[in-house]
């Protein structure tokens, strides 16, 4: 099944919008497979945020995402990937869709909340990036027949 990494930013965490974001998501039927608190080492940073490298706002970036506790999660079901970002809303808040967590929340791009994976593959990469082996759970859930046909 489908899984993908989404994380409550440090300003998401200050903010008191973990529960919010978790129960947005247990409420529209996926599963949490992996959940877990700590700060972004700037080695890490630096890797997840690679792609940004040579962009002017790479060294804010890293020192904001490194800035306090995050929340990583590991969410699971059909087409999560695309379904949670949708959910996110768009990068900048000011673009996000009415409704989505970034335009319920947010107001500037460099305090968006949160974060989640932008394609299946980014998914597997940063799942592995941030949780150890062991981490991720696999259970059954005997809600998942009312969820899914
Ligand atoms: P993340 O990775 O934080 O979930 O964001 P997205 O996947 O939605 O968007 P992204 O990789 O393009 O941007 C990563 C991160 O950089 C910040 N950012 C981005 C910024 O501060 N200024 C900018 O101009 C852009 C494009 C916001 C998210």
């Amino acid at each position: 099944m489908e899984q993908t990494f989404i994380m409550v930013k440090p300003d998401g965490v200050q903010r008191g919008l973990v529960g919010e974001i978790i129960a947005r998501f247990e409420r529209r039927g996926y599963k949490l497979a992996g959940l877990k608190m700590f700060t972004v080492r700037r080695e890490v940073a630096e890797i997840h945020y690679g792609e940004h490298r040579e962009k002017p706002f790479f060294q804010g970036l890293v020192a904001y995402i490194t800035s306090g506790p995050v929340v990583a999660m590991v969410w699971e079901g059909k087409n999560v990937v695309a379904a949670a970002r949708e959910m996110l809303g768009a990068t900048d808040p000011q673009k996000a869709l009415p409704g989505t967590i970034r335009a319920t929340y947010g107001i500037d791009i460099g305090r968006n909340i949160v974060h989640g994976s932008d394609s299946p593959e980014s998914a597997v990469r940063e799942i592995s990036l941030f949780f150890k082996d062991g981490e991720v759970l696999t259970y059954d859930r005997a809600v998942d027949a009312w969820i899914c046909e």
